[in-house]
């Protein structure tokens, strides 16, 4: 039996605003958009691993809020759960580091202007529904 390895996926939130990461690795994926995120590391909490992961790729301190209901299967044996976040004050703001060539903020009536990756479809909407009428998303 083989363990399920969680992606966690940022819904990174500011002034009403989505944050949208467009991946330029690896070929398959390259182009599409995505919630920023990456791998749960053995040993690490899920939101650690949200904060880390939004240090290492776009260069900013953010925190983790609170997790999106719902869990979204990637190519075996990644499963992706998404978690609200938002930028610490005194953050730098987010720049494509690795894995990302272009960013964008959406705003409401901008979410679906980008070619998400299909997996992250349901995720992005679930994420709407949860949180977007109390930050202005919808
Ligand atoms: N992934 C995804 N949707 C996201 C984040 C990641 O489908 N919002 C997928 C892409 C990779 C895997 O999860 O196949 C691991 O992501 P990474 O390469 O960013 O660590």
């Amino acid at each position: 039996m083989s363990e399920r390895i969680v992606v966690v996926g940022a819904a990174l939130v500011d002034d009403g605003r989505l944050l949208a990461a467009r991946r330029s690795a690896p070929v398959e994926l390259a182009g599409r958009w995505e919630l920023p995120g990456g791998k749960v590391e053995p040993g690490e909490t899920a939101d650690a691993a949200l904060v880390r992961e939004l240090r290492e790729e776009l260069g900013v301190d953010a925190e983790a809020d609170g997790r999106v209901p719902g869990e979204w299967p990637l190519k075996s044996p990644y499963v992706l759960q998404v978690w609200t976040a938002r930028l610490r004050p005194g953050s730098a703001a987010p720049e494509p580091l690795e894995d990302h060539d272009e960013l964008r903020w959406l705003r409401p009536g901008e979410i679906w202007d980008v070619n998400w990756l299909d997996q992250d479809v349901p995720a992005v909407r679930q994420t709407l529904a949860h949180l977007g009428a109390a930050e202005g998303l919808t």
